[in-house]
């Protein structure tokens, strides 16, 4: 049976039969989160705001914001909707800085998590007959057991290979013969130079989709991975605090589709916290339609992005994003110009003579703030030498001016220096 749609009325629904049906949603979950949770009937009610005065989706706007660091003062479980004995799971955060975020789930959002990741996998060419190998981290972080269940639903044979080990990922992709590979994209593209070292031809292997995602990357970067591997490279995007990976998916236009009928969008002026118009970059906001056990109202993803409402020619009606330029976290102000990570990437992209991997180093000289981008290069480039690569740093720092407008020293570093990732790559290297 040809099915082109994991889910065909949801993915297809009309403009005015989805904002039915938000409303709806919406008008269940702060109600749902007001009579069960103390945090949130203390912040409506301190903002003046009643579940009933939700009318119409523009209501949404009058009720208030919830941040990270309210998930961090409400440390595990303060923010929790249901009982323990209604909890099925809990997932959490990798928390680089102090506590993670936590994530418990009803078995009811295990199951809608699910669905939404199915529905991402099948846009994808996931089918029961594909091989799909998991080197998302297993454990605590979303990605693994997410992509696992979707995969299970759609009933292809999953290999949870987990992350790292990458000898084993090469020789598990020849042996078994994966179709699909999930990881982040800087992990791939560690897999795709572990094989090149192998001697193995990922394009020779059956390996034909790629289902990335958990960091920033650049266009150029999926055009890279794209031609290396010889994959459709996919992407998908989430995060711990809405349940994980399955917010939005891209289908085969590259287009990245919210799925809209669990999350709400926004996307506001990070100074003024006021919406913006359509199409405008500003941080995205999601509210949890469905969620049961800690449904977030209004949450600050602090990743800078647009929304579209276009039609797509996949045929789906969910609302699109943007790629994220990165999260304001990490944005960076040099010379006055905010800079994320991803900018400098995209420049980098275009040198054929480096290797896709790359640091940027921020530190103090003096009282002034100092950066560098490091990159590698070619082995066979670096070898030839000092002026061979004082010249490429020094057209990759020129195209940096051009493009960005910033004045960035390019170092170049001996090859393979730059820590290979396996999950997200740590782009930033601050030594203030
Ligand atoms: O990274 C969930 C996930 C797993 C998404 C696997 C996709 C695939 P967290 O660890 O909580 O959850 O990190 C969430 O990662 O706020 C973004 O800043 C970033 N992020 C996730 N996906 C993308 C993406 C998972 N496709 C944070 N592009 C988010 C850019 C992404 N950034």
């Amino acid at each position: 049976m040809f099915k082109k749609y994991w889910d065909e009325k949801f993915e297809t629904m009309n403009d005015g039969a989805m904002k039915k049906f938000q409303l709806e949603k919406l008008k269940e979950t702060v109600k749902w989160v007001y009579d069960r949770v103390p945090f949130y009937k203390k912040a409506f009610d301190n903002q003046g705001v009643k579940p009933s005065d939700l009318q119409e989706l523009a209501d949404l706007a009058k009720f208030p914001f919830t941040i990270k660091t309210d998930l961090r003062d409400n440390y595990p479980f303060g923010l929790c909707a249901v009982p323990m004995a209604d909890v099925v799971r809990i997932h959490a955060s990798s928390g680089t800085t102090g506590k993670p975020i936590t994530g418990p789930y009803t078995a009811e959002d295990l199951d809608q998590w699910t669905e939404c990741m199915a529905r991402g996998l099948w846009a994808q060419e996931v089918r029961p007959d594909s091989i799909l190998q998991n080197a998302y981290g297993m454990g605590l972080f979303t990605g693994g057991l997410g992509f696992h269940q979707g995969a299970l639903r759609i009933g292809c044979a999953v290999v949870p290979s987990g992350a790292g080990m990458t000898e084993r990922q090469v020789m598990l992709i020849q042996d078994f013969g994966t179709t699909a590979l999930c990881c982040t994209p800087s992990y791939c593209l560690t897999i795709i130079e572990k094989a090149e070292k192998m001697g193995v031809d990922i394009k020779k292997t059956a390996l034909r989709t790629g289902h990335f995602g958990a960091e920033p990357w650049s266009v150029e970067m999926r055009n890279d991975i794209e031609g290396r591997g010889g994959i459709h490279a996919y992407e998908h995007y989430g995060l711990t605090e809405l349940g994980g990976p399955g917010i939005s998916f891209t289908c085969e236009f590259y287009q990245i589709h919210v799925n809209e009928d669990h999350v709400y969008p926004e996307i506001v002026d990070p100074e003024t916290l006021q919406p913006v118009p359509e199409g405008e970059e500003g941080e995205l906001v999601f509210t949890a339609l469905q969620r049961r056990a800690m449904p977030m109202i209004r949450y600050r993803t602090r990743d800078i992005c647009s929304l579209k409402r276009e039609k797509c020619q996949c045929g789906r009606t969910l609302i699109t994003m943007d790629k994220i330029l990165g999260r304001s976290d990490d944005m960076m102000i040099i010379s006055g110009v905010n800079v994320f990570p991803s900018q400098i990437e995209t420049v980098l992209m275009e040198f054929p003579e480096v290797e896709p991997q790359y640091q940027i180093r921020l530190s103090k000289k003096g009282y002034i703030d100092h950066i560098t981008v490091e990159t590698e290069l070619k082995k066979h480039l670096y070898d030839e030498g000092k002026s061979k690569i004082d010249t490429i740093s020094k057209s990759i720092s020129t195209r940096i001016h051009q493009i960005i407008g910033i004045n960035v020293p390019v170092t170049v570093v001996p090859p393979e220096t730059i820590e290979r990732s396996i999950g997200k790559a740590k782009r930033i290297i601050d030594e203030r």
